[in-house]
């Protein structure tokens, strides 16, 4: 492995190929330093790995098999917590350098800010790109205690990026009057509030575009997820995944990137969240698999013609 942004505290089971033969590569970006309420996220990549052995390698929902793909988890960003602008360079120059190998990053967090710097490294790469965003929170302050950078701030800071249009926001249930204005009202982007009834016709309309999903884990309940930093009430079930994870595998969409962030463990201490979180790794890294596997097919198919 020739990057050595990142070092290795163990590896997810079944991600353990050779860097330069893998295509999806896992790695985690630990910062939490604009957490608002409770830190402790940058615990999430270390506890993750500690409990990934205690699930198959094979999902029946999906019917795919880690074994089947080349996976890699190449360990944590070395980071320089306690500074954010130097952090989010660091996070911005480690997803580069895995896009310049012409793979796909796929990190765990993390607060939700290291999502910034992740997908300015895509969009630089691929120019148009879609963003799908589950959490329980809008994320589209201008600016939270003080602070443009923030993972209160962060979906605001990457339509700053993208636009009107682009980005699709699915489960949210808390956020100011503002924001929920510039959504629903301004249009500014597709939000449904609490629910995911619409994801599936968001895609379906997606189909050959570049995509970008982000997943704050606090869009599921607290009585499944209670291990992270701003828990909110009302929100999703792990069933409602399985839909979201079955509509992303039989989708035309191109998946360019993907995240997991806002799990932090020490507040479950049944370990629950956690294993959730890995089970939600497992299926999302088997479905970006697949899709690229998918559209590298297709490709060469239209090159034939
Ligand atoms: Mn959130």
């Amino acid at each position: 492995m020739k990057n050595n942004r990142f070092y290795n505290i163990g590896q997810f089971m079944e991600m353990e190929c050779d860097y330069e033969e893998s295509d999806v590569i896992v790695f985690g970006a630990g910062f939490d330093g604009t957490t608002s309420n409770r830190p402790g996220t940058r615990f999430a990549s270390s506890a993750m790995r500690g409990a990934f052995y205690g699930l198959e390698t094979y999902s029946p929902l999906l019917e795919l098999d880690l074994q089947d793909f080349n996976i890699c988890d190449i360990g944590d960003l070395e980071l320089s917590i306690g500074n954010t602008d130097k952090v989010l360079n660091e996070i911005y120059e480690g997803t580069k350098e895995i896009l310049n190998d012409e793979k796909f990053p796929f990190m765990i967090g993390g607060e939700h800010l290291v999502t910034l710097p992740a997908f300015q490294a895509i969009k630089e790469k691929y120019g148009d790109v879609y963003v799908l965003h589950f959490d329980a929170h809008t994320d589209l302050r201008e600016e939270y205690n003080n602070n443009k950078n923030s993972h209160a701030t962060v979906i605001k800071r990457i339509w700053d990026i993208t636009g009107d249009g682009k980005i699709f926001q699915f489960g949210i249930r808390s956020g100011t009057r503002e924001e929920f204005e510039f959504a629903l009202r301004e249009k500014h982007t597709y939000m449904e509030t609490h629910t995911i009834d619409t994801f599936w016709k968001i895609v379906s309309t997606l189909g050959g575009k570049n995509v970008y999903l982000t997943i704050d884990l606090d869009v599921l309940d607290p009585s499944i997820f209670p291990g992270t930093g701003t828990p909110e009430p009302g929100g999703i079930t792990y069933r409602m995944f399985e839909q979201i994870f079955k509509i992303l595998k039989n989708s035309n969409i191109n998946l360019v990137g993907c995240d997991i962030v806002e799990l932090s463990p020490d507040y479950d201490t049944s370990n629950v969240s956690t294993i959730v979180a890995c089970k939600i790794l497992r299926e999302l890294s088997l479905v970006t698999s697949d899709n690229l596997i998918k559209n590298r097919e297709k490709k060469e198919k239209n090159k034939l013609i």
